[in-house]
């Protein structure tokens, strides 16, 4: 075949422009989806602090052996292994020089067996506030008796078949629950009202200069978060059922100002909210929670966490404590109680809350994430600022 000049002269043109076109679709489609999210990525505005009134330190007040000193009734909380030492360490390194060596709030660190006296001495020379180190007690932790162990069995196979992460791990499935309707009831929290949950090997990027529990007692908070995510609608299947059947008999539980959208907008992750059954899977990714636990401690919390027990989904499903609190504070409580602490620079592998503030170092401000692109679509803040903001 024989092609005049000018024509092969045009074809070349177009196959220049074909190729340019699909190297343009392939770097355009990875860089987009990092930004796709949003217009503009909130953590990139210039980001100072919370509204007044905010308590600082003035002399001594927040001196770590002050009887008289202005802490609130509040503890930071970790469960921890043994095992984990050296993460957790890691975690206090960064609170501490970010925030607690200034407020010197007491920590408490929980475990299903006793923490070794290296764990104590390590952890006790990274802060000078007090510690305190307790054991789950056993009535809290092991598999409830209404569990049916061979439909937990089989139930673990079905939802290994759908890759459900640690589905086979029952020490998981403890854990999910204890950290969902227990924990606030160890003996050695009942007299505390705020909680900041910290796990090993996180890390804090900003300087807080204020005390953030006097700003939730202050400002009426009752829950504050960093990272909202989509979750594994496998292994919350029947969650929203079950949550269904208790709204059907506790009506009058709904909060007026409630945040039902923000629980069933599909977003856009429609295939999430189908696998759900009718659950958005949005949640407060609760490895890091400050939160009021006399809320956990209401009438309203304790029936709903009973009726979700019963139905045994944290065992027979893999129902987290993220997903059960974020529908709790959605459903029955005041959305306006729930805080976005967007200064509070925070990494758990693999996502991250980086603000734009000089106060930070060592995070990316807007980074959302350092794993694999395709992790952007994990991203459920843009729900939470549509439909109830950014406060
Ligand atoms: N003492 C104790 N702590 C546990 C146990 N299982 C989990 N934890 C703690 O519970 C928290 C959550 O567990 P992780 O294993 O970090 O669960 P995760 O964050 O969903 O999973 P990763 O992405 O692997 O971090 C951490 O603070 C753990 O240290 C357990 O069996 N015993
Ligand atoms: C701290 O809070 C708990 C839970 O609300 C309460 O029972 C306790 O009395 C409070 N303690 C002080 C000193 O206010
Ligand atoms: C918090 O609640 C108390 C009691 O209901 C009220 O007096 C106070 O004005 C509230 N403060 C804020 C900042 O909303
Ligand atoms: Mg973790």
């Amino acid at each position: 075949m024989a092609f005049s000049k000018p024509f092969r002269f045009g074809a070349g043109i177009l196959t220049i422009a074909l190729c340019l076109f699909v190297i343009h679709s392939f770097t355009s489609t990875s860089s987009d989806s990092t930004i796709l999210n949003f217009e503009k990525d909130p953590n990139l505005e210039l980001t100072g602090e919370p509204p007044e009134p905010l308590r600082r330190i003035k002399g001594d007040n927040y001196a770590p052996d002050n009887p008289k000193s202005d802490r609130v009734n509040a503890t930071i909380l970790s469960l921890v292994r043994n095992e984990e030492l050296v993460q957790l360490l890691q975690s206090m390194r960064d609170l501490e020089r970010t925030w607690n060596s200034k407020f010197n709030y007491p920590w408490t660190f929980i475990n299903d067996v006793p923490f070794t006296e290296e764990f104590k001495k390590k952890t006790r020379a990274a802060t000078k506030a007090e510690i305190r180190y307790e054991v789950v007690p056993e009535e809290h932790w092991g598999v409830p008796s209404w569990i049916n162990r061979d439909l937990y069995a089989e139930s673990i196979e079905v939802l290994k078949e759908q890759e459900v992460q640690y589905m086979g791990k029952t020490s998981y499935h403890q854990m999910c629950r204890w950290n969902s309707g227990l924990f606030y009831k160890h003996p050695a929290l009942v007299n505390t009202r705020y909680y900041w949950r910290v796990e090993p090997n996180v890390h804090f990027f900003c300087d807080i200069d204020y005390d953030v529990f006097a700003y939730m007692q202050d400002h009426n908070k009752t829950y504050g978060f960093t990272i909202n995510l989509y979750d594994s609608p496998q292994s919350v299947a029947g969650l929203w059922p079950a949550t269904e059947e208790f709204i059907a008999s506790h009506k009058d539980y709904l909060h007026p100002n409630n945040a039902m959208k923000w629980l069933t907008d599909p977003g856009k992750r429609a295939e999430n909210k189908q696998l759900a059954n009718g659950y958005s899977t949005c949640h407060f990714w609760s490895n890091f929670e400050i939160g009021d636990m006399d809320f956990w401690r209401g009438r309203v919390y304790e029936d709903y966490f009973n009726h979700l027990d019963r139905a045994g989904g944290f065992f027979y499903e893999r129902w987290g404590d993220a997903p059960v609190h974020s529908i709790a504070l959605g459903l029955f409580e005041d959305k306006k109680k729930i805080h976005w602490f967007r200064d509070i620079g925070y990494q758990h592998i693999p996502f991250f809350n980086c603000p734009n503030s000089p106060k930070c170092k060592g995070c990316e401000a807007g980074k959302f994430t350092d794993g694999e692109n395709w992790l952007h679509r994990e991203d459920c803040r843009p729900n939470w600022f549509k439909f109830v903001g950014m406060g």
